[in-house]
This record gives structure tokens, sequence and C-alpha cells, in this order.
């Protein structure tokens, strides 16, 4: 198709997005960011993606958790304020008006890591997509909850920009197909979705594709199969929200989250090799290959 052109993502790309950081820059220029995450047996994954939003840059970090986890959250990210939202275990049809009350003055959105799939929250999804106008990003079980009704992606319908994050199993069922089709047809499937959903479709695996609506495509080159570990996923969601956050488009803020996480693997790599490294360490690695891009 003559519409489609596809990239690599060098060094020099991702020099060119990273956005600067002014003298006089404080928490509010630096851009505030909502993570909805975590679920009891979960808050491992608010805290992987709030610590990547962390080491991505962003002013100020809010995560909104269901209440019966907020203390084990909060305990464990001294860096985020925690806001508990109705659910004891997951997030339920209730805990909109807390997302809401924050939204309100955020500049972007993540929403799923860790989130387990509380039928209620399917309602307060959709009224997220329909809603809210800063960048959302979804991944995680807020995609799992999608899944079957992915046409609910609609709802956002030109509200606002969106970013989808699945792994290949998420793909498969938002897209009610088998793993082996989507890795048998990742860069058409990720374009084709990108374009009916009009959203960022990030499909990650050892080479992530960041899919435009507008039918351009980046393949990343960094990372290594240390990443095939739990919670690196999450920690590249708060990432991308981060980069949100500082005012990086979506699909350039997509593009920088990919690309410098696997940059910090490859880093880990070189002391551990491709296994034992952690998501955490990952995240802790971000300022780090950032800086060497600067
Ligand atoms: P298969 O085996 O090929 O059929 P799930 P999850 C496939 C949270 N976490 N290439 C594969 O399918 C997350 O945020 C919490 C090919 C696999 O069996 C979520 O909310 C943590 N296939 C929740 O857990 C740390 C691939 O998908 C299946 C693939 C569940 O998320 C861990 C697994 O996917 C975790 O992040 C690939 N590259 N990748 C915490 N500390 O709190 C995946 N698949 O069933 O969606 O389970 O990804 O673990
Ligand atoms: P998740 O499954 O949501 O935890 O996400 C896993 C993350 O690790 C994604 O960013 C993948 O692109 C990355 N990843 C997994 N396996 C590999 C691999 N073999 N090489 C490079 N990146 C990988
Ligand atoms: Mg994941």
């Amino acid at each position: 198709d003559e519409s489609i052109s596809t990239y690599v993502l060098t060094d020099d790309t991702i020099r060119e997005i990273l956005p600067i950081r002014h003298f006089k820059g404080h928490k509010g220029t630096h851009g505030k960011g909502i993570l909805v995450a975590g679920s009891k047996g979960m808050s491992g994954a608010a805290v992987l993606a709030g610590r990547g939003a962390l080491r991505s840059g962003i002013g100020l970090l809010q995560i909104v958790t269901p209440q019966g986890i907020a203390k084990d959250v909060d305990a464990s990210i001294t860096e985020a304020t925690v806001w508990p939202a109705p659910g004891e275990d997951s997030l339920n049809e209730e805990s909109w008006e807390v997302i809401a009350r924050q939204a309100e003055k955020a500049q972007a959105l993540a929403i799923g890591p860790g989130l387990a799939q509380n039928p209620g929250f399917g309602l307060v999804l959709e009224e997220i997509l329909r809603t809210i106008s800063c960048p959302v990003v979804l991944d995680a079980d807020a995609l799992n909850l999608l899944a079957g009704e992915s046409s609910l992606i609609e709802a956002r319908n030109g509200r606002g920009p969106l970013i989808l994050t699945p792994h290949p199993g998420e793909m498969a069922r938002l897209c009610q197909c088998t793993v082996a089709d989507v890795e048998s047809n990742r860069l058409d499937l990720a374009l084709t979705k990108a374009a009916e959903w009009e959203a960022v479709v990030v499909l990650k695996g050892s080479v992530t594709i960041v899919a435009s609506p507008d039918g351009r495509a980046f393949f990343n080159p960094s990372g290594n199969p240390g990443l095939g570990t739990g919670g690196t996923g999450d920690v590249l969601t708060g990432s991308i929200l981060a980069w949100l956050a500082q005012g990086v488009s979506p699909l350039e803020a997509a593009c920088l989250g990919a690309y410098l996480h696997g940059k910090a693997a490859d880093d880990l790599a070189e002391e551990y090799g491709w296994s034992g490294f952690l998501a955490s360490e990952v995240a802790d690695r971000l300022p780090k290959v950032r800086r060497s891009l600067e």
C-alpha cells in the first residue's frame, strides 16, 4: 500500500523528539499525569508503572488505585500521591468520580497495569474514553476489558488522543484472533487497527511496532530478551504517560517510551546479560540512557 511508510527508530530520531528541560521548569511545567492501576495481588504493577513515569521525568504523578491496596501502593512509591477509589480488591463502577476529579487538572492519563477486570470498571472506561480530552494510554487489563467489545474504542471518537500498548496476547484478545495470527501479521495488523481505532498502537514484542493512524509505522530495535519478565510492560506504560505529560505528541511519546525502555534493558544487559535484571531496574536505568542521548 502506497500510503504506508515504515521507519526504524535510531538514536538520532529519538534525540530530536526528547523535550528540552527548561532551567526555570518546575513540577507544574513538567506535567501532571494520572495513573489508574493496581488491584489486590497486583499493587506491584501500579508501583512499577509509577516508577517508569517518575524515572521519565514527570512533574507530578497521581495514582488512582482501589482503596483496599492504596496503603501498600502509597508505602511503596514515596514520590507519588495516591488517591484511593471505590473498590476493595479492584476498581469498580463507582471509581469514576475520583478519576474524573483528578483528570481535570492532568495532561495525560494511563489506565490498566495490574487493574484486574472488574466488569463495573468497564463502564468507567467507556466514560473516560467518551469524556476525558487529554491523551489516554490503555494497557493490560484496560485492554482486556475492551476485548470482545473493541468497538467501544470508538466511544473516544475524536474526543482526544488514544494510545494502546498491547502485547501479542492482549492484541489477540482485542482483535479476537490467535496469538499466532498476530505474530504472523504484526505490521499489517498494527497499522490496520491504528487506522480503525484512530489510535497509536504500540504492538509490543522482541521488535515493538509503533503504528500511527496516518499509516506510518516505527520499528524499535532496542531491547533484549531480558525484558521478558514480569512488570516490564508496566514500566513502559508509565514512561509513555510521563512523556505525554511533558507535552510530547502521542506518536512521539510512544516512540520515545519504547526506545528508551529497550535502551535501558540493553544497558543492564552489559552487566547481567539477557536475564536476571528486574523491571524496577529497567525503570531506574531510564535517566542514564536518556542522558546519553542529550
Ligand atoms: P500464549 O502463551 O502465547 O498463548 P496476560 P500478563 C501472551 C499485570 N502484571 N509474544 C502469551 O500467550 C499486568 O499489568 C502485574 C507472544 C501469554 O501467555 C496485567 O494487569 C505484575 N505472546 C496482568 O498482570 C507483574 C505473548 O499473553 C499471555 C507475548 C496480566 O498481564 C506482571 C500472557 O498475558 C504483570 O505485568 C509475547 N511477547 N506476551 C505485578 N507485579 O503486579 C504475552 N503473550 O494473560 O495478559 O498476562 O501480561 O501477565
Ligand atoms: P508486558 O508483556 O506487558 O510486560 O511487556 C513486555 C515488554 O518487554 C514489552 O515492552 C516488550 O516489547 C518487551 N520484550 C519482551 N520480550 C522481549 C524480547 N525478546 N526482546 C525485546 N523486548 C522484549
Ligand atoms: Mg503488560
